[in-house]
């Protein structure tokens, strides 16, 4: 049956509040000093994520060459009932939710199980945030959103607490845009504050062969690239910095010993930005990277170990093959009282 739709109306409520930061996290100046001033040169990958930032990763979802979004919804469109009966959830928490696609076919499944659990994705992009809450709210009639605004490498002391079971949705494989000892200390931080009876679902991409893995971070279309050299202009706006777009290219390969996607922008010719937030003028040579991302591959035991060190039980490990995917059901540990 055809889902009917509401309009989008501009006093659709959605409830969205600030998590507040809970351990010291760089701001904007920091970042651009310990990131650019440096070799090797990175900015943190959050930068990409403006409004035009997550329309574009929402487009990039959609090419035929990143298979990653397509894997994932098609182990969820699977098991996405089985989740939500194992489950049963009272609030579905979801990190770096951003237009949150996927997470419809769990909130199908809990509609069709008459189960209504309130629904609270946390993003550093409020524009992403309130359209994709409006228009969630519009069609599942039950929903209420809460939506949450924030860093979640910022700690999670301050987030707020629910009774009864979460599920806490990780997906994307975002956890493979932290370095590994950052995964840990994400998940091991995360874990301490769920109660046993609570969920963690886990979106990971897997190792594959180098040309699938090069295919998706370089498409035709050429949507990664404006992606990547988005975050040059996101830095310009909010620093006032003069990077010139047009004088920097994307490249990204797959590090086949580190085991994950680099991405960077390169100058074609040398470059001198300003960066007024810091009284600095930044020297480029020519082909000089600035790393903006690493994507991280996994095998199918380096996750269930690196859940296992946070100390995780999995429970279930969905997985896809061609390409490979995995997506882990997790519970808190009982009785761990480890940490990295
Ligand atoms: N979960 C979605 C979106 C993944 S893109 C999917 O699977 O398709 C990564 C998302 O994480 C973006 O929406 C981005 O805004 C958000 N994000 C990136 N870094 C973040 C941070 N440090 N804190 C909170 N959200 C972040
Ligand atoms: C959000 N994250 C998991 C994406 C990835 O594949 O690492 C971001 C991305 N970068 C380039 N394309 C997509």
């Amino acid at each position: 049956m055809e889902k009917r739709v509401k309009p989008v109306r501009a006093d659709d409520f959605v409830a969205c509040q600030e998590v507040r930061p809970s351990k010291p996290v760089p701001n904007l100046a920091d970042d651009l000093r310990d990131g650019l001033f440096c070799t090797p040169r990175s900015l943190p990958p959050k930068y990409f994520y403006d409004a035009a930032g997550s329309a574009l990763f929402d487009r990039i979802c959609n090419q035929p060459e990143y298979y990653l979004t397509r894997a994932e919804d098609a182990l969820l469109a699977q098991y996405a009932s089985e989740i939500i009966d194992i489950v049963r959830p009272a609030r579905i928490v979801e990190f770096g939710s951003g237009a949150s696609r996927k997470t419809r076919r769990l909130l199908d499944a809990c509609g069709g199980q008459g189960c209504f659990p309130t629904y609270a994705p946390l993003d550093v992009c409020h524009t992403m945030l309130l359209e994709t809450g409006r228009r969630l709210m519009q069609e599942y009639s039950w929903l209420r959103v809460q939506a949450l605004v924030g860093d979640y490498s910022a700690g999670l002391a301050h987030f707020p607490a629910q009774g009864g079971t979460n599920l806490v949705l990780f997906l994307g494989s975002t956890i493979g845009n932290f370095e590994a000892a950052q995964a840990l200390e994400f998940l091991n931080e995360l874990r301490t504050f769920m109660d046993e009876g609570d969920w963690l679902l886990l979106g990971a991409d897997r190792i594959k062969p180098p040309h699938l893995l090069h295919a998706a971070y370089n498409d035709r279309a050429g949507l990664t690239a404006c992606f990547n050299l988005n975050m040059l202009r996101v830095i310009n706006k909010r620093s006032g910095a003069n990077f010139d777009l047009g004088a920097f290219h994307h490249y990204a390969h797959f590090n086949p010993l580190a085991r994950r996607i680099e991405m960077y922008v390169l100058p074609s010719r040398p470059q001198r930005v300003c960066f007024p937030l810091l009284g600095e003028l930044l020297h480029l040579a020519e082909g000089e990277p600035i790393r903006t991302e690493i994507s991280r591959k996994f095998t199918h035991q380096g996750l269930e170990q690196l859940l296992s060190e946070a100390g995780f039980r999995v429970e279930v490990h969905y997985e896809t093959q061609h390409p490979a995917f995995s997506l882990a059901l997790a519970q808190p540990a009982r009785g761990y009282r480890g940490g990295p």
